[in-house]
């Protein structure tokens, strides 16, 4: 919209015959175009982009961690107690809504890649390392999960 006014402006301004020319606008002019005009718009766009952006500062200190392990051909889940027992599942993840996830992938044979299409990108386990990827589920609901690496004849029944 600001866009379509200034060339509005510029087109006018080319358009505009020698004695036309000669118009000289008044201060306001000046002052309101060019001051107070971008100073009350800039200003709305910041309040509008922090209220975008103030969820993803909202800031859960420190993210759950869930160790994720790559088997032919299955997952393993383990879920790191604080001071309680260890819980151990098998392709089978559960995550609380509205939480952000750290899932922390490794693998223990060939390079697998842990994947749930609605909750975020793909993440590669690869045999003596670790790499992690956040989840965040802002509904409830049950989301399918499929390795999505090449892992061996039955990679295709790799699903959690
Ligand atoms: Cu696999």
């Amino acid at each position: 919209m600001i866009l379509t006014l200034v060339m509005v402006l510029a087109l006018i301004a080319l358009r505009a015959t020698p004695a036309e020319k000669q118009y000289r606008p008044g201060r306001w002019f000046i002052l309101g175009g060019g001051v107070l005009f971008p100073v009350v718009i800039l200003t709305a766009l910041l309040i509008y982009g922090f209220e975008i952006d103030y969820p993803l500062f909202r800031g859960e200190s420190e993210p759950m961690n869930i160790e994720v392990t790559g088997h032919q051909w299955w997952w393993e889940v383990r879920y790191p107690g604080g001071g309680g027992a260890e819980v151990v599942t098998a392709n089978e993840i559960h995550i609380p809504v509205g939480r952000t996830v750290r899932i922390n992938v490794r693998s223990a044979d060939v390079i697998h890649s842990f994947w749930v299409p609605r909750l975020g990108g793909k993440q590669d386990a690869i045999p003596g390392h670790e790499n992690s990827l956040d989840l965040h589920a802002d509904q409830p609901g049950a989301f399918r999960g499929q390795c999505a690496e090449f892992c061996g004849a039955q990679h295709a029944h790799m699903a959690f």
